[in-house]
């Protein structure tokens, strides 16, 4: 039995269903024994989500939007007996016309809340629950290339990762003292229910398949792992960091013509 995480356990921000990224993350974790708990996004997830916990053998389920200060005082109270070792941050939102239209035309309310709910909740998160990682641990986030590079249609997500990205170095400096790391994984694109809602989003996978080294897109077991790795022991030295679970897809400048 694999056993990479036994004694951690981890609690889990942005399962909605079968296909979200952190679904995958607390399938990894699970095999590798660790106790996990999941959060939902207020009642509408509430029942799904108590059923995905029961198929991964989940702990505990507990309500939080991280947009509502109250809810994430409410998380930090029913969590105020566990001892943390993994804070999985799996969340991201953004209008869908900001999605498909010109960048030039994001709106002011777009750009915020696009930033509340992508960035600056891994802040108050963290800020929230590193109190409760008592013998330090590891936080992690997710992000995409878009914060880098430019991506058709991703437009203020992009910028958005973008600040995610910085906010990484920002707390790791900040938490480093307690041993606590902070890294992001910046996956390559998969099909989820977030990803829809990005115009063109097949076409995106279409072109990653054809450049990426490995040819293929990526595997959501295989962010799981790597996650796996950055909440173990085996991740111990590593923080501040961005990796890329993108089947090498970053590295690629020009496509050799045929
Ligand atoms: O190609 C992709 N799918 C990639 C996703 C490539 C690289 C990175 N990512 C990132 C996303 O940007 C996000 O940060 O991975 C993270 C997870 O996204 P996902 O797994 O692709 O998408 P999804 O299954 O939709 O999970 C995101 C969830 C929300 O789902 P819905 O579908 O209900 O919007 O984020 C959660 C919610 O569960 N969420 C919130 N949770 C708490 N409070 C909130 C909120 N205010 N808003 C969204």
């Amino acid at each position: 039995m694999a056993t990479l995480l036994a004694g951690k356990t981890a609690i889990i921000l942005g399962v909605a269903n079968k296909w979200s990224i952190a679904y995958a993350i607390a399938e990894s974790y699970r095999r590798e024994g660790a106790r996990v708990i999941l959060t939902y996004q207020g009642e509408r997830q509430k029942g799904t989500v108590e059923d995905l916990a029961k198929d991964l053998g989940a702990d505990r389920v507990l309500n939080c939007d991280v947009t509502k200060p109250e809810e994430l005082a409410a998380l930090v109270e029913a969590l105020s007996n566990e001892k943390l070792d993994i804070v999985v941050h799996s969340i991201a939102f953004a209008n869908r016309e900001d999605l498909s239209r010109p960048f030039i035309e994001t709106s002011r309310d777009g750009f915020l809340l696009a930033h509340e709910v992508s960035a600056y909740s891994l802040i108050s998160v963290s800020n929230a629950l590193a109190p409760l990682m008592a013998h330090g641990g590891s936080i992690l986030t997710l992000t995409y290339l878009g914060a880098v590079r430019v991506i058709p249609n991703y437009n203020v997500m992009g910028v958005a990762k973008a600040a995610l990205e910085a906010s990484v170095r920002y707390l790791a400096s900040d938490l480093g003292a307690k041993n606590i790391r902070v890294n992001a994984i910046s996956a390559g694109p998969i099909k989820t229910a977030s990803a829809r809602g990005i115009k063109d989003f097949s076409k995106v996978l279409d072109g990653v398949a054809a450049v990426a080294p490995l040819q293929r897109n990526t595997d959501p077991a295989e962010v799981g792992d790597t996650a796996v790795f950055l909440g173990s022991d085996l991740g111990r030295g590593v923080t501040g960091n961005v990796i890329y679970v993108d089947a090498g897809f970053q590295i690629m400048g020009l496509q050799a013509p045929e």
